[in-house]
């Protein structure tokens, strides 16, 4: 059964919070009300439900108009809303919902947000959804990804009372909710606006081609990047903040503005783009721009696309009437050298030489501290980049060593440390097996799952070491390959990460037996004993691989320094 949760498109908003007094009797009420903790994804969804920025929406879907959203982009009486919005909870939580009717959604401070009564709950078909929604089951797309990997087993669908709104004490003045924005344009007289959508820095080509849309379109420019959640790896939204800051100031005075959206993106190109869309003309625009690959993915592991990169300005132009707000269509954009000017990449004829830096080679230049031209990208936006994304010689990094107990593994990485502390200046860490399982990891056991623990324990640790610009050498055995491959996915995002497999063979590790423990093993005194009673997982995707046997400690450490270098993460 669906609720009553629509409205039909139109100027209004949905203004889901409840006035004080309400508030504070549902706060009293719901002592006795089971409650959930809400994740990311749902805070966001929850700021732009209760502020009516997903208006017409009234809480989190029902299952009908999940199951009409999901196959036609419409909710069950019609309305055009091409994105699930569903509040996904284990089947413990669902039921407890259920059984009372209503559940408290709190922040993980425990801060109570809203009040949900239940009108729907049932297991979604996450495969399905995938393919509908994002046209893929590839779990490389980050919305199917998170849809598969990252979501309970019920979705539970009803009305909302909104108590409070999300807390932000970030760029506080930044974050206008549709109706503040709506009184800001009001207030300037600007009836036309075209929004911006961006989740990347800003450089020139973005202004040429906003102040291009806004000639087009004769309206003013409302920049509206997302700040809730967008691609993994993205430039974080504080950086970006304060790009914007600089960027709107390039503008002629009183022509643009700049609000944050706390909307998480789900990637998916053109679906999502009719989405944006919808909420940009909750927040006032008349106009949107859509330009190259919008919303998009990326490519899947083989490389290919998984949308085509006009394939939103197609969906959106079949949607334009009934969506009520236009769409300014836009080509890539293209630097010409010979008039110090941008044009949009279809404007150009094929013998005109034009210059453009794709993201990719942007984050190459400042990995390795190359110049970046005044013809791409302002002075203020550059320096606020590489203030946070230095160039590799002076990132912090891990170096991850994992072998068999006694390949040789602390042996070097005491060399490796010895040789980092005399050539360079950051502070290093060494985080040893043995050392770790005393200090940090003293109740952990030796089965997966507290291997698991404690690897993800050391990861942490070099993660926050790495974020802090210093270096962390990490030597545990560390035999399966997932919390690795998670370390490294948590690493990577701060600086360097570079995992040494120590590959000395079980045959001669247990012939040098330096503590006796792998005739212990062989006796059966030692269970669980990683290549004798526990397995090893060889890393497929180690960055440099140590064959100890002909090596001395210090040829291996050598080795090493030798692969940074080569990275740029030493000189
Ligand atoms: S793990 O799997 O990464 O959590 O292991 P780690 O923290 O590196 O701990 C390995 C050290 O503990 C000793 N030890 C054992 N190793 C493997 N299996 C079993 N069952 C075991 N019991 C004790 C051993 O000395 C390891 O140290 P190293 O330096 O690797 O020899």
């Amino acid at each position: 059964m669906s609720t009553n949760l629509i409205q039909p498109h139109g100027g209004a908003l949905t203004n889901l919070l409840v006035d004080s007094v309400t508030a504070e009797e549902l706060k009293t009420t719901s002592r006795d009300l089971p409650s959930v903790t809400l994740q990311p994804r749902h805070l966001c969804d929850l700021e732009l439900l209760l502020n009516g920025g997903f208006s017409p929406l009234a809480g989190f879907m029902g299952q009908a108009d999940y199951e009409r959203v999901c196959a036609e982009m419409r909710l069950a009486n019609g309305t055009l809303w091409p994105m699930p919005i569903t509040l996904d909870v284990d089947e413990q939580t669902a039921a407890a919902a259920q059984e009372a009717g209503r559940i408290a959604l709190r922040d993980v401070e425990g801060v109570m947000l809203a009040m949900l009564t239940v009108s729907d709950a049932w297991q979604p078909d996450t495969t399905a959804e995938a393919q509908a929604v994002f046209g893929s089951t590839n779990p490389h797309h980050p919305g199917v990804g998170h849809l598969l990997h990252n979501t309970e087993s019920v979705y539970l669908g009803g009305t909302l009372q909104g108590i409070q709104l999300p807390v932000h004490h970030d760029f506080v003045d930044l974050r206008l909710t549709p109706a503040q924005l709506r009184a800001a344009f009001a207030a300037q007289g600007w009836s036309r606006v075209v929004a911006f959508q961006t989740r990347n820095p800003m450089h020139r080509a973005h202004v040429e081609l906003t102040q291009r849309a806004a000639k087009e379109a004769d309206a003013n420019l409302l920049i509206h990047p997302v700040v809730g959640m967008t691609k993994p790896g993205d430039v974080d939204h504080y950086t970006r903040g304060r790009v914007y800051q600089h960027v709107i100031a390039r503008y002629p005075s009183n022509t643009a503005i700049v609000a944050m959206l706390p909307l998480a993106m789900r990637m998916g190109g053109p679906r999502e783009a009719v989405w944006h869309a919808i909420i940009r003309k909750n927040h006032g625009v008349s106009h949107f721009i859509v330009g190259r690959d919008h919303a998009g993915p990326g490519a899947d592991a083989a490389g290919n696309p998984f949308y085509g990169p006009y394939d939103a300005q197609e969906m959106l132009a079949d949607f334009t009437e009934e969506l009520g707000v236009a769409m300014v269509p836009f080509k890539m954009m293209v630097y010409v050298p010979d008039t110090n000017s941008y044009h949009p990449v279809d404007e150009v004829s094929e013998t005109t030489t034009t210059l453009s830096i794709s993201g990719t080679e942007l984050r190459d230049r400042l990995a390795s501290g190359e110049d970046i031209p005044e013809w791409f990208s302002y002075p203020e936006v550059v320096a606020e980049l590489r203030r946070t994304h230095p160039q590799r010689s002076k990132q912090g990094f891990t170096v991850f060593f994992t072998g068999l107990s006694g390949s040789g593994k602390s042996t070097i990485a005491q060399a490796l440390l010895a040789k980092l502390l005399e050539q360079q200046p950051r502070p290093v860490t060494l985080l040893d097996g043995d050392v770790v399982r005393t200090n940090l990891s003293s109740e952990l056991g030796f089965s997966k799952e507290h291997r698991d623990i404690n690897i993800t324990r050391i990861g942490y640790v070099a993660s926050e070491i790495t974020k802090h610009g210093g270096i962390a050498i990490c030597a545990p055995i560390a035999p399966y390959a997932e919390p690795r491959r998670k370390n490294r996915e948590a690493i990577s995002g701060y600086g360097g990460y570079v995992l040494v497999h120590v590959s000395t063979p079980l045959e001669v590790c247990e012939q040098r037996d330096r503590k006796g423990l792998y005739a212990k093993a062989r006796a059966g005194i030692i269970k669980e004993f990683t290549g004798i009673s526990d397995p090893y997982e060889e890393p497929t995707d180690a960055d440099v691989v140590l064959p100890t046997v002909d090596q001395t400690p210090g040829e291996a450490a050598q080795t090493i320094i030798d692969y940074l270098v080569a990275q740029g993460y030493l000189q």
